[in-house]
């Protein structure tokens, strides 16, 4: 695959159909400005200011927006919410569509044609190889992100957080519990008794 898209893109320059420069520019934006801690800040957020939760749930692009994360990748986002009850887990059976502008680019895993095959047919079972084991009650959704939809977790705030800055929040938001295959971090000892 390296390979062959090697050789397309140097096909694709000598044509002069692409910038090599332009290239780099963008996958060094989305690989190192522009990643999951974007996406930290807006779950950060939503855990400390009710009213900006409501309107993430509602409609996510431009609560989104409002942080100033948009772009391609991120121009229909959709915002579904961790609970109790339900845990919701993104996939792309497709391909590999995945929300840009808040999570950069997407993992190997989630490319991976395991992943998206299985994320839908046992999706407790690919949890579970990452290491999140959920209640029999709890109700798992999977959502499979199409050309134009993007989907962002908004996993469970952990308990003992209340006290804590959206700094601090941000700092246990990973990459992983916004695509719901992981959970948000728990509370660091040293911050939960500085609180
Ligand atoms: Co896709």
């Amino acid at each position: 695959m390296d390979l062959r898209v090697r050789a397309l893109e140097t096909v694709l320059a000598r044509k002069g159909y692409v910038d090599p420069a332009a290239l780099d520019v963008l996958i060094d934006t989305y690989q190192t400005r522009i990643g999951p801690r974007n996406g930290a800040r807006v779950v950060a957020k939503a855990w400390a200011d009710p009213a900006y939760r409501e309107w993430l749930l509602r409609d996510g692009t431009a609560a989104i927006a409002s942080l100033g994360y948009q772009g391609r990748q991120g121009e229909h986002m959709v915002v579904v919410e961790n609970t109790e009850a339900v845990h919701h887990m993104v996939v792309c059976t497709l391909c590999s569509c995945y929300p840009w502008p808040v999570l950069g680019l997407p993992p190997t895993w989630y490319k991976s044609a395991p992943y998206r095959s299985r994320a839908v047919r046992e999706p407790r079972a690919v949890l579970a190889e990452f290491g999140v084991r959920l209640p029999e009650a709890t109700q798992v959704r999977v959502w499979d992100s199409t050309a134009e939809i993007r989907y962002l977790v908004l996993p469970r705030r952990p308990a003992g957080s209340e006290g804590l800055s959206e700094e601090a929040l941000a700092e246990l938001v990973t990459r992983d519990s916004m695509v719901g295959v992981g959970e948000a971090l728990p509370v660091p000892p040293a911050a939960a008794s500085s609180q």
